[in-house]
């Protein structure tokens, strides 16, 4: 079965969707084993690990190559984050080519303009791209798909952008008019209030998909009440990581050893049992000559 059949039987089932960011595929195998339902390639992890901003700097060949790799490591399904289509439809029609044949299960588009900025970035350009132009990428991608089952999730900024609750609804509708299988309401306030208020609403009913990054509070109960069929833990992997690396080195030159931490940090015995490093052992057997 294909991750993108995979991912559409999730979308069937009764029972919300949960999807783990992972900015490389060490950290989507940890999703997987932590009984994540998917992966979510993100714009922000994945330019973060190349130490980059969040800003349409890192191409698509780049993101596409990311979402490979941690799809190539998992079973699960990924959904990558395809910031704006990387341009206009035709780099649409190009993205959608390239990442179903990768074995993406769906991708995610946001409604802003090329190049955009991380939607929680405090000041950034948030700037909205036409409803007819974003609805023109979402058909292009439709169209440019082989299998049905591959799914396109249209992202509404206007939340983000601050534009109201009557643009987010209106723009819901014209991209699920134009075929989107899934509708992201993005917010960045610190309260679920606004993406509440817009599920209530919204009633042409396409599959709500919710990033709580700013509001962290909302529980999978919540969640499930409202009837939001994915939640997107975007970055809090990325961001677990970075704080255990720096204070694991802040205890290195601390202490000028590395036996205090040591009881703090995997065993590397536990860094090959994730490369598979026994699997290798047991091809070697049935395949070397020794
Ligand atoms: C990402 O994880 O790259 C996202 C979500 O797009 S956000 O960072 O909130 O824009
Ligand atoms: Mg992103």
């Amino acid at each position: 079965m294909s991750k993108s059949a995979k991912l559409r039987e999730l979308f069937e089932r009764p029972g919300i969707i949960r999807i783990a960011g992972a900015h490389n595929a060490l950290a989507a195998k940890l999703a997987e084993r932590g009984g994540f339902e998917g992966v979510w390639a993100g714009s922000l992890g994945i330019s973060a690990s190349y130490v980059l901003p969040d800003a349409s700097i890192v191409s698509m060949s780049q993101y596409l190559e990311a979402a490979r790799q941690i799809d190539e490591a998992i079973s699960i399904p990924v959904v990558s984050d395809c910031d704006t289509g990387y341009g206009n439809a035709n780099n649409v029609i190009y993205m959608v080519r390239m990442f179903e044949t990768a074995g993406i299960a769906a991708v995610s588009m946001e409604d802003k303009k090329f190049p955009k900025d991380n939607s929680l970035l405090e000041g950034g350009r948030q700037q909205l791209a036409p409803i007819e132009e974003f609805q023109g990428k979402i058909r292009a991608a439709k169209d440019t798909q082989k299998s049905e089952d591959f799914v396109v999730i249209a992202r509404v900024e206007a939340l983000i952008a601050g534009w109201g609750q009557d643009e987010a609804l209106k723009r819901a509708y014209a991209y699920v008019d134009a075929g989107a299988d899934a509708i992201l309401i993005h917010s960045k306030k610190n309260t679920p209030d606004e993406v509440v208020e817009f599920i209530k609403h919204f009633k042409n009913r396409r599959p709500v998909v919710l990033v709580p990054t700013t509001y962290p509070i909302i529980t999978i109960k919540e969640l499930e009440e409202l009837e939001v069929k994915m939640v997107i833990y975007a970055n809090q992997t990325l961001r677990a990581a970075v704080g255990a690396m720096e204070d694991t080195l802040e205890e290195i030159r601390r202490s000028g050893c590395t036996l205090p931490i040591e009881d703090q940090i995997v065993p590397v015995k536990y860094i090959f049992e994730l490369q598979g490093t026994l699997e290798m052992k047991e091809k070697e057997g049935k395949y070397l000559v020794s």
